[in-house]
């Protein structure tokens, strides 16, 4: 059976992008392309520390053993300042947005998580790439601006993930569906394996960090209890990985929902608005799910800094439903 690659689907569904000029489709391509460098040398994780030397030490040969979060955060830096078509980036790893000097002319702006769940990485489990792609406010010419990036998440052109797990697939959507491509690594080609993903608008299963429940807001203990309470007809499932992308992408595939609160150690919430939360939000509203706050859609927030934080509850909209105030 042949399958679409990633290449030849952003080709075919070009049309359908905002002023379908193939810089968007461009751009995608090379998020695609940084993500299998990535995806190269996770696959050597395990070597980082006993082979290749600790991370943040120099090695034998002299150089700098970069922590993988590290790593990718530059792979991707990197393929987007080549790509042509990004101006500028903004990441979890980087205090301040980066400007690309020699792309004044470039339309769109990336923020990126290079490695959510990083801290899973010596145990083996699935981590994953988080991508927001905006179309820049500042005149095309001159070097982006912070404008371009705190934008409201409804205003995203582009977002997806690549989860690294016991495959790897990246997941994306520009506004019309949601599609999925698993790497074949014969060819070292994503390949359409999920089209047009749906997350079922109700499931048994809920993702959060129980061992916050003292200090969950009332609404959020409410529901764990009646997802605990063993007298419901249809028991839950409580799946926690640690790792956003790959409880995402189990919700997102199946139906259930990850819950993110406040919490005494982290007020705010944990989870970033700008290059976790919005770009999870836009793939899960286009699934048919829903993404909040608690209070408001995340994509509807108004950002006023790189780094925010927010609390999150997204998933199956009934089950998002049942957490509103
Ligand atoms: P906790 C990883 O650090 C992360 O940002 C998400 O990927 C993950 O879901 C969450 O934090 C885990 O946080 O506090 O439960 O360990």
């Amino acid at each position: 059976m042949r399958f679409v690659t990633l290449d030849e689907f952003i080709a075919q569904t070009e049309q359908e992008l905002p002023e379908a000029t193939g810089e968007l489709s461009g751009l995608l391509r090379d998020i695609g392309l940084a993500s299998k460098i990535v995806n190269r040398d996770l696959s050597k994780a395990g070597l980082v520390d006993a082979i290749l030397g600790d991370a943040n030490t120099v090695n034998v040969q002299g150089e700098d053993v970069k922590k993988l979060d590290v790593i990718a955060n530059d792979i991707l830096k990197k393929c987007l300042q080549n790509s042509g078509e990004c101006c500028g980036i903004a990441s979890e790893e980087e205090e301040e947005f980066v400007a690309f000097k020699n792309r004044k002319k470039a339309k769109y702006v990336v923020l990126f998580d290079p490695l959510d769940g990083s801290s899973n990485i010596d145990v083996i489990a699935p981590v994953g790439t988080i991508f927001s792609v905006f179309k820049r406010k500042s005149p095309v010419g001159g070097l982006c601006t912070l404008e371009d990036f705190l934008q409201k998440g409804s205003e995203q052109v582009a977002a997806g993930y690549v989860i690294y797990g016991s495959s790897t697939m990246l997941v994306y959507t520009t506004g019309n569906g949601v599609n999925g491509f698993t790497l074949d690594p014969s060819i070292g080609e994503f390949c359409l394996s999920h089209p047009n993903i749906k997350t079922p608008e109700k499931a048994a299963s809920y993702s959060i960090n129980q061992g916050n429940y003292n200090s969950f807001p009332d609404n959020v203990k409410k529901f764990v209890d009646y997802c605990q309470d063993s007298t419901e007809k249809k028991a839950f499932s409580l799946r926690y990985i640690g790792s956003m992308v790959a409880d995402f992408h189990r919700n997102l595939l199946k139906g259930g929902i990850y819950i993110y609160p406040s919490t005494k150690s982290s007020p705010k919430g944990k989870l970033r608005l700008m290059y976790e939360c919005n770009p999870m939000a836009f793939l899960q509203e286009q699934a048919k799910g829903k993404a909040t706050n608690g209070k408001i859609r995340i994509l509807d927030i108004e950002p006023t800094a790189l780094h925010q934080r927010t609390a999150v509850y997204i998933g199956s909209e009934k089950m998002v439903e049942m957490l509103e105030g």
